[in-house]
């Protein structure tokens, strides 16, 4: 019996050693983590090939757009769900999660909701919250509440919210998402928070505060689009820990990670590098529960159209083939 075990383990050990570096995939089954991408519903329509892929490699998913405000209400009182309403079938159907992007935010802000007096501006504010919320109700593991109401500096980003209706705008637009939907879990998101910044600490304190005031917020967004440029953040593991410690879920919520053009092997060896790394803080925090990029092929990301010689941000090319980058998720837990 003994040499029987001690056969078994030698052989267990040998299969082990000889695993490839980077298993097959899929990713999401690769993970203790929800493994998401944002997605559009005009090319989940579209395209098969796209279609394919992403129900193959991932188990959640964020509306890129077809949530946003600006999307569903333009004109004031006329509502279009259809965006939202494809990418919420779809993801009945194929049993993916969702995470609701994204209730407030200062930017795809319809024209009308600009020029409204601050009596108006709460009341219209309160009423999107709770048709929205109210809406997909039961159907989104996680919303997107507020986003990106900070400056670089930590200092409130002067939006039409915070110019109108002050600090509290911010609790108030949590309480009501709560009140419309009280199974979802309830983020902040913003982008440039990975590591330890200014912009972090101003989200770190405003998420200790609200949880002090017993405001239903349970996580926080990392954001988490980086650029081969600009260098990995620092701190980014310390960083998740410290949000986890004030009692609150973190997700990776928009990863890319952009490329100077033109692509080379050394560059995708880098991106590869810096995915890995976000990957890892993630894992290595427990309450890091999620890991979304935004958008998976570069044959669709917003990075070209808005950084001018900067794109391949994803992690399959334009063919959806996997990059390195893929690989190198799928190499560890
Ligand atoms: O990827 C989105 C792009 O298609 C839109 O045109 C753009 C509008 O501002 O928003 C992009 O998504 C953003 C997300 O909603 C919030 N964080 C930054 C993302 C990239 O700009």
């Amino acid at each position: 019996m003994r040499t029987r075990l001690a056969a078994g383990t030698a052989v267990l050990l040998v299969l082990t050693l000889a695993a490839p570096a980077s298993a097959a995939g899929p990713l999401k089954h690769n993970t203790t983590r929800w493994v998401g991408s944002a997605v559009a519903a005009q090319h989940l329509a579209a395209e098969a090939d796209y279609r394919k892929v992403l129900t193959r490699e991932f188990d959640s998913v964020t509306p890129e757009n077809e949530m946003k405000w600006g999307t569903v209400e333009a004109v004031r009182g006329q509502y279009d769900w259809s965006g939202a309403d494809a990418i919420v079938a779809y993801a009945g159907k194929t049993g993916k999660s969702i995470r609701g992007h994204t209730l407030l935010w200062h930017s795809q802000l319809p024209d009308w909701v600009g020029g409204l007096e601050a009596a108006e501006l709460r009341g219209v504010v309160r009423e999107h919250i709770a048709v929205e919320a109210g809406r997909f109700r039961g159907k989104i593991r996680a919303w997107d509440v507020v986003n990106e109401a900070f400056n670089e500096d930590g200092t409130r980003r002067q939006t039409v919210f915070q110019t109108k209706l002050g600090d509290g705008y911010i609790a108030d637009a949590f309480r009501w998402a709560h009140a419309a939907d009280p199974k979802a879990k309830l983020y902040i998101n913003d982008y440039n928070v990975e590591g330890l910044n200014a912009k972090s600490d101003a989200t770190y304190e405003l998420v200790k505060s609200l949880r002090r005031q017993g405001v239903p917020i349970h996580g926080v967004g990392i954001q988490a689009h980086l650029s081969l440029m600009y260098g990995f953040p620092e701190g980014v593991r310390e960083n998740i820990a410290r949000f986890a410690a004030l009692g609150v879920d973190v997700a990776i919520t928009e990863a890319d990670v952009r490329i100077p053009l033109p692509v080379t092997p050394e560059k995708l060896a880098s991106q590869a590098d810096y995915f890995g790394r976000v990957w890892d803080a993630c894992h290595a925090v427990k309450r890091c529960v999620e890991f979304t990029t935004w958008g998976f092929t570069d044959r669709h990301s917003w990075v070209p159209d808005v950084f001018p010689g900067e794109g391949a941000a994803c992690l399959f090319d334009e063919n959806l083939r996997p990059k390195p980058a893929y690989h190198r998720l799928n190499r560890h837990r």
